[in-house]
């Protein structure tokens, strides 16, 4: 009987073992607009680092004059300049890269990076 114990509780380790550890996809907010803005903001804070990794990305786009546009290794979308409204991105963030966020018509002076670790 002893050994039947045993045997299942191996058993349940070994389930316990490879079910994945599925942590939820983290989340980003990107804004532009509707002055001459752009941010983008994990938790309510600005972006600087980041932990590599999959994130997903809403981007409120409040302006018909600007665009959002995130691009680094691996990544590079944008929304129109002319549209506006909300829109989710999942992507994949290297580790130790360089990420920019810009307006592309004022990329000048509406612009953002952060660096991934
Ligand atoms: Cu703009």
């Amino acid at each position: 009987m002893k050994r039947i114990y045993l045997a299942l509780f191996v058993a349940m380790l070994s389930l316990l073992a490879v079910v994945p550890t599925q942590a939820a996809t983290p989340r980003l907010a990107g804004t532009v607009g509707p002055g001459f803005t752009i941010t983008l903001k994990k938790a309510g804070a600005k972006v600087a680092t980041l932990e590599a990794g999959k994130y997903s990305i809403t981007v409120s786009d409040l302006s018909s004059i600007h665009d959002f546009h995130l691009v680094g290794p691996g990544v590079n979308k944008a929304t129109s300049v002319g549209g506006t409204g909300k829109v989710t991105w999942t992507v994949t963030f290297q580790k130790g890269k360089t990420y920019r966020f810009m307006c592309d018509p004022h990329a000048s002076f509406m612009n953002g990076k952060f660096k991934t670790f």
